[in-house]
């Protein structure tokens, strides 16, 4: 059976027949990945009303992609207080807003409790309130730096009050790509493991992929296949985001910027690959607003959210600092062809706009 027939009918491919893919004519792909799509979602375009909060930008670690650390590029090191941290919750609960998305550098000064007890203040106000908060990267750094095993830090934020996890610092799981760009934080391995027991308490969280950089087309794929196998196992990860690399302000000399095409590709691609991740987030904030809408066609069925203010990839020239305007975002998804689903953070459906 030839990969399209085995697309069609639902099969599993292999490595080699998803590399292959990117040999075939991109609406040929658009095609093939929205079989997936509309079998799960029908013509539904998930997003929720949320908040990024990145309250530290001082960091152990040097990654060359990254323009937020301040000692890089960016000269304005910062720590919040976590008053001024619970002053924008307050703010935010009272605007209806459902989730704070909390994530930040690896700030070997300010003690464990800074990180964690923060999030036993703001259940502790708004028990409705989702958070997603550290990505397996801080995990990783808070385990190493405090002297404590994944399992205790895991423990210690659900005590908290974490919800879910988000799928940051996973960039490229391909060893040689991952030395080059982000030696010595988290390893591909370590950021499965800290997934992996994640899952295991029955929590659910993210998986991102920065591509767009010095990766080929065979890590990308190797990096879906590293996610496939572990979803087989624990069924943990509701979202899969690729994140188009962002070049401004930061140490990775990429000279030549990926294609709108490739992305969509890229998109579509692992739409077929992951067929055990129910969701695909074509986020705005790194690929625009606009090739996020057209992301539809090709695979992705949520847009992410409004945002509201974000840091980490609008230091590196995304135009995210400042989210987007709900309605206006509701009226690009409907005028795109879509409906419009305002989700909860696990995906359960809250409103049709
Ligand atoms: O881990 C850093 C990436 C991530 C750059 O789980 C860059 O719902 C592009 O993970 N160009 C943080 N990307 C963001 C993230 C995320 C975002 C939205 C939703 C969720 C979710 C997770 O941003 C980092 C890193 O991979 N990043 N620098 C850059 N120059």
């Amino acid at each position: 059976m030839d990969v399209i027939a085995k697309i069609e009918a639902g099969e599993r491919i292999t490595f080699d027949e998803a590399l292959a893919l990117y040999d075939h004519d991109l609406f040929v792909l658009g095609e093939l990945a929205d079989i997936g799509r509309k079998k799960l979602h029908g013509n539904k375009t998930y997003f929720n009303i949320n908040r990024h909060i990145n309250p530290t930008n001082i960091c152990k670690d040097v990654c060359k992609f990254c323009a937020y650390s301040a000692s890089r590029k960016n000269p304005q090191p910062y720590t919040m207080k976590h008053e001024e941290i619970m002053e924008i919750v307050d703010d935010i609960a009272k605007r209806g807003i459902k989730e704070v998305h909390i994530v930040s550098a690896h700030n070997p000064d300010t003690g464990l409790d800074w990180y964690t007890t923060v999030f036993s203040k703001i259940k502790a106000k708004y028990p409705e309130l989702h958070i997603k908060a550290l990505t397996a990267a801080e995990i990783h750094f808070l385990s190493e730096e405090y002297e404590k095993s994944y399992d205790e830090i895991i423990d210690i934020m659900i005590e908290n009050g974490v919800d879910s996890l988000p799928g940051g610092g996973a960039e490229i799981f391909d060893e040689e790509v991952r030395d080059y760009i982000c030696k010595g934080k988290v390893t591909s391995e370590q950021w499965l493991e800290i997934h992996r027991k994640w899952h295991e308490r029955g929590k659910k969280s993210n998986v991102t992929m920065l591509f767009g950089h010095v990766e080929k087309r065979k890590d990308r794929i190797d990096h879906m296949m590293r996610i496939r196998d572990l979803q087989d196992q624990t069924g943990g990860f509701n979202c899969f985001i690729p994140l188009v690399y962002q070049s401004e302000n930061n140490y990775l000399n990429v000279k030549e910027f990926i294609t709108a095409h490739e992305i969509l590709k890229t998109m579509a691609i692992s739409r077929i690959v992951l067929d055990n991740v129910p969701n695909l987030k074509a986020y705005w904030v790194t690929s625009t607003v606009n090739l996020a809408l057209v992301a539809q066609e090709f695979g992705a069925n949520d847009l992410d959210g409004t945002i509201e203010k974000e840091s980490i990839n609008s230091a590196a020239g995304a135009k995210s600092a400042h989210g987007v305007d709900l309605q206006e975002f509701v009226d690009l998804i409907k005028d795109s062809g879509f409906t419009p689903v305002e989700r909860d953070s696990l995906y359960k459906e809250l409103k049709v706009w």
